[in-house]
């Protein structure tokens, strides 16, 4: 195999794919990312197998010699944050549109042999029935699920009118170990995760009966491999979820029996934004991309917590 690009490659999603890409053999296995929120710590396993480039994808010039040449573009660099995009919307916006045509821009000019693009569930908004096809018309609620929206029509044009080889993934709630739980706008798992170690209560907002389709990230990351080579597949955008659906409730109702706990949760107001039940219909990505996630909710949530727990 051989020449890969990770953008976002320090981040929780980004590294997995690194290691993945590792696992797999890749020759060189370039990394951009501005730790912002990626950590070099992440990359840790794999160090000495990866070119590390501290550099920031709102900045044509420092990303496009990286990206040259690439045989495969892994763009997963981004604010990743519903609540983040509304309450400091200029940088979602900068990172998560100006960063996406950033890197599509040098992957076309430097003849990249594809994209493949984390887009988000939040575009599909609030739907009339479940699960969620691709076919369904978006209906985004927040800044961040207009932006990463616009990443993907972003895709859909630079294959269309350039020629330039896309896949986009819209992740359903990627959980797992890595997944840095220590800001408010961290994902709710790894949120329940670290109060269930610290004997916390956690507090979710609305009645908690709002669902998510919870997708481990090694699932993830295999499918990022799998959109990499996946033959008539340009342009499109697929679904990169489970199929299955859990409540807030239900989750820390499990975390609570992992970790041997009896605690209430705080029920605060539903937050802006948000997005009321979320699940994929996987059909088209099993069909296209070969898609087979492994892990079940209760198996992803057990190695997680491990992982958490060893990290104290
Ligand atoms: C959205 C996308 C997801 C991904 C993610 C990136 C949807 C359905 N999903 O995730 O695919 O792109 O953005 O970050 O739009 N919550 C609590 N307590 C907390 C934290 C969160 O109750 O301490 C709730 C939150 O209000 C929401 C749910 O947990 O109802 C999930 O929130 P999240 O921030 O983990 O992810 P979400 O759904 O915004």
């Amino acid at each position: 195999m051989s020449h890969y690009v990770v953008t976002g490659g320090a981040g929780f999603i980004g590294s997995q794919i690194v290691r993945a890409l590792a696992c797999a053999g890749a020759r060189k296995i370039v990394v951009i990312d501005n730790l912002l929120t990626g950590h070099e710590a992440n990359l840790e396993e794999v160090r000495a197998r990866i070119d590390f480039q501290r550099a920031d994808i709102r900045c044509y010039e420092e990303i496009a010699p990286l990206i040259r040449g690439a045989a495969v573009v892994f763009h997963e660099a981004a604010i990743p944050s519903v609540p983040r995009s509304i309450d400091d919307p200029v940088p979602s916006h900068e990172i998560n549109i100006d960063g996406t045509f950033n890197v599509l821009r040098a992957a076309r000019e430097g003849r990249a042999g594809r994209v493949v693009y984390a887009a988000s569930s939040s575009a599909y908004g609030d739907t009339e029935v479940l699960p969620k096809v691709e076919c369904m018309p978006p209906n985004p609620k927040s800044p961040y699920a207009l932006q990463k929206l616009v990443g993907e029509y972003y895709c859909g044009v630079f294959a269309g009118v350039w020629g330039l080889q896309t896949v986009a993934l819209r992740y359903f709630n990627v959980y797992g170990p890595r997944q840095d739980p220590s800001s408010p706008y961290s994902g709710v798992l790894s949120i329940f995760l670290r109060c269930a170690i610290e004997r916390r209560a956690p507090v979710i907002f609305g009645d908690g009966e709002q669902s998510r389709d919870f997708t481990f990230v090694e699932d993830v990351a295999e499918l990022n491999l799998k959109a990499a080579s996946a033959k008539n597949v340009s342009g499109r955008m697929y679904n990169a979820g489970n199929g299955g659906r859990i409540t807030l409730n239900q989750a820390w109702r499990l975390v609570q029996e992992l970790e041997g706990i009896s605690i209430a949760p705080e029920y605060g107001p539903p937050r802006a934004g948000d997005v009321r039940d979320s699940q994929a219909d996987v059909t088209a990505a099993v069909r296209d991309l070969g898609h087979a996630p492994r892990f079940s909710f209760e198996e992803g949530m057990r190695r997680t917590l491990e992982w958490y727990r060893q990290q104290r």
